[in-house]
C-alpha cells in the first residue's frame, strides 16, 4: 500500500526564489544575450582571474592524480574539492546566464574532463536531451540548458579545440554517431581566463588531442531551476553550501525542491 509522507511540505526559504525575475539589461548585454541567441554561443573575456586560473590547474591536476586512469567527471565535481566551489557562482558567468535564462536558474552539472594526449575525437552530441519540438509548444514554454567551459589550456589545433553547430540547437533529431565534420560547424579556440557558452542542446564536441599536454576543462552547466538536473545536491560540501549559502547558491543547489 503507497504511504503518504510529508510530500507537500515546503521546507526552504521562500526568499530563496527571487522576485525580480528578469536582470535590467544594459547595451553591451544585451548584445551578448543576442549574439547567444543568434549563433548558441558565446565567449566572455576575464571570466577568472590569473590567481583562480592557477588554483584550478592546481586543483585539477590534484584531483584527476587521486583518481589515477579517469578521464571524466561526469557531476558533483564541486565534492571531489571545495576549491572548484567558486564555479558555481562565478559573477561574470552568471550575469550572462541569467541575462539569458532569467533569475531562477539552478545547476544542470559540474564536470570536469581531462583530454591526455592521444585522445580522439569526441563524439558529436548535446548534453541534454532536447525536450521541445523546434515549433516550440502551444504555450510557447522554452526550457534552457546553458552550459559553461573554462578551458585551463589555449585550446588550437592540435591539443583539440571545442567545434560547435551553429543553429543545431533547435533541430529535432540527435547528431549522428559518426565522426565527421559538418559543413557550418564553428570551431572556438579558447584561452585560459574566459568562459564559453554554449547552448546545452546544441551539437558540439571536443576534437582530438594531438599535442604532447594534457588539455583540462571544467564545464559548469545551468538550466531553468525547475529542470530536473544531474547533480544529486547531497553530498557533503553542498550540503554545507545549502545550508549556510547566500540565496543564490542555494538557489542553485537545488534548494527549491518543487515549485
Ligand atoms: O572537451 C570539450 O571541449 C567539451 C566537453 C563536453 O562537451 C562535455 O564534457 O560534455
Ligand atoms: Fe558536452
Amino acid at each position: 500500500m503507497y504511504k503518504l509522507n510529508n510530500e507537500f511540505e515546503i521546507n526552504y526559504d521562500k526568499k530563496i526564489i527571487p522576485d525580480k525575475l528578469n536582470p535590467d539589461l544594459d547595451k553591451n548585454l544585451e548584445k551578448e544575450v543576442n549574439f547567444f541567441l543568434k549563433w548558441g554561443y558565446l565567449i566572455i573575456d576575464k571570466a577568472l582571474t590569473n590567481n583562480q586560473i592557477i588554483i584550478l590547474r592546481k586543483t585539477f591536476d590534484k584531483t584527476f592524480k587521486k583518481l589515477k586512469n579517469k578521464d571524466h567527471i561526469d557531476f558533483n565535481l564541486f565534492e571531489y574539492d571545495k576549491a572548484f566551489l567558486f564555479l558555481l557562482d562565478n559573477k561574470p558567468v552568471i550575469k550572462r546566464i541569467s541575462a539569458i535564462l532569467g533569475n531562477c536558474i539552478q545547476l544542470h552539472s559540474a564536470s570536469a574532463r581531462l583530454s591526455r594526449p592521444g585522445s580522439k575525437n569526441q563524439n558529436w552530441h548535446r548534453d541534454g536531451n532536447w525536450p521541445v519540438d523546434p515549433n516550440g509548444t502551444p504555450i510557447g514554454s522554452i526550457p534552457g540548458q546553458i552550459n559553461c567551459g573554462y578551458y585551463l589550456d589555449s585550446l588550437t589545433d592540435k591539443n583539440g579545440p571545442i567545434a560547435i553547430v551553429p543553429g543545431s540547437q533547435k533541430a529535432f533529431f540527435k547528431p549522428p554517431k559518426k565522426d565527421f565534420e559538418f559543413p557550418d560547424q564553428k570551431i572556438v579556440y579558447a584561452k585560459p581566463g574566459q568562459a564559453v557558452l554554449f547552448n546545452g542542446w546544441i551539437y558540439h564536441r571536443g576534437l582530438a588531442n594531438n599535442s604532447k599536454s594534457n588539455r583540462r576543462v571544467s564545464l559548469i552547466c545551468y538550466q531553468n531551476s525547475w529542470m530536473k538536473s544531474r547533480e544529486t545536491f547531497d553530498g557533503p560540501i553542498i550540503s554545507k553550501i545549502k545550508k549556510n549559502g547566500s540565496n543564490l547558491q542555494k538557489l542553485l543547489l537545488g534548494s527549491v525542491n518543487k515549485w
